[in-house]
């Protein structure tokens, strides 16, 4: 039998890249620079920023997403209710954080949890170095985790962020942080022409709190991508269960799986080999107190 005859081209699928997802609502580039604005298939939509994406094209410039590619790696929050998706395929996570305003040592323990869960490489940015007064007490704040061998990059935004480049050279990275630290003043001064729009923009127009809504990916060169993301309050970790977060505190490697008991919560057991290593000065009461905090929430 003779195919019948097509009078509506079949769609042509192509591969691309999400560079922005708002809502349901994506924009995809393609291999050859063209973007186009996609939608997911059905109603649940769970694609994030820096997703590889197979796309039918259904009209000049639109498309429908038929298919996530398998991911190298998933930056996510979640709370009892769902969960976020922050960034896909991403190699670095850059926390950003300010010697004004103040931020969240909480915040900062979560979103390197979530990192590490995902083998996803750290790095934190200190911020507004121009802010010499309150500089000594910002770097105080991150000694514990300097101590842990978490890098800290120190910059002025609103200058240049070269320091940052050699970080970021043939990777992903994803900026998080909370509102107002500055991440996408990092932008632009990474990415000239990137126009992120930065809180002095949000004032004028009265947009509220958070001056980036949503996440974007952008290209310094071919191979090297840095998505800029809205800032956070929070950062929940209910998908992580104890054993994961635990490991996730890079320091507590070593005395996992030799306390007494094999399910050890490392809270009141006797011969509990965490709680010993905090006794000895060998891991710092700070960092089991955060990891009870966040299995407790
Ligand atoms: N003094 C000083 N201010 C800076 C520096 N970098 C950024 N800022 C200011 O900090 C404010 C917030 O910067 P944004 O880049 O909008 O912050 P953001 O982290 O992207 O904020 P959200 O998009 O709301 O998450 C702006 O007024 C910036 O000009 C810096 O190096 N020094
Ligand atoms: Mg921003
Ligand atoms: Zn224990």
């Amino acid at each position: 039998m003779r195919p019948a005859p097509c009078d509506t081209p079949l769609p042509m699928n192509r591969t691309g890249r999400v560079i922005a997802a708002h809502g349901r609502q994506y924009v995809v580039e393609l291999d050859d620079a063209q973007r186009l604005t996609c939608f997911p298939r059905g109603k649940k939509s769970e694609i994030a920023c820096g997703d590889w994406v197979d796309i039918a094209l259904t009209a000049p410039g639109q498309g429908v997403v038929e298919a996530i590619r398998p991911r190298r790696s998933l930056l996510y929050r979640s709370n009892e209710m769902r969960q976020k998706l922050i960034a896909a395929n991403v190699d670095l996570l850059i926390l950003v954080v300010a010697s004004e305003p103040a931020f969240s040592d909480e915040l900062l323990t979560r979103a390197l949890v979530a990192a590490e869960s995902e083998e996803i490489d750290a790095l934190i940015v200190l911020n507004k170095a121009d802010l010499v007064d309150r500089l000594p007490a910002a770097r105080a704040r991150l000694g514990t985790l300097v101590g842990l061998g978490y890098r800290v990059v120190e910059l002025c935004a609103r200058e240049h962020a070269d320091a940052l480049r050699p970080f970021l050279t043939g990777r992903t990275s994803v900026l998080v942080g909370q509102s107002g630290m500055g991440k996408s003043t990092l932008v632009n001064a990474l990415i000239p022409g990137a126009a992120a729009a930065t809180r002095e923009i949000s004032a004028a127009l009265d947009s509220g709190k958070h001056t980036t809504t949503h996440a974007c990916l952008y290209g310094l060169d071919h191979e090297t991508r840095l998505i800029d993301s809205p800032g956070l309050q929070e950062f929940g970790l209910r998908h992580l269960d104890r054993d994961a977060v635990a490991q996730a505190f890079r320091e507590f490697r070593p005395w996992l799986g030799q306390c007494r008991f094999r399910d050890c919560r490392h809270d009141r057991e006797p011969d509990c080999a965490l709680r010993a290593a905090v006794a000895a000065g060998r891991v710092d009461a700070s960092r089991l107190q955060a990891y009870h905090r966040i299995v407790a929430a």
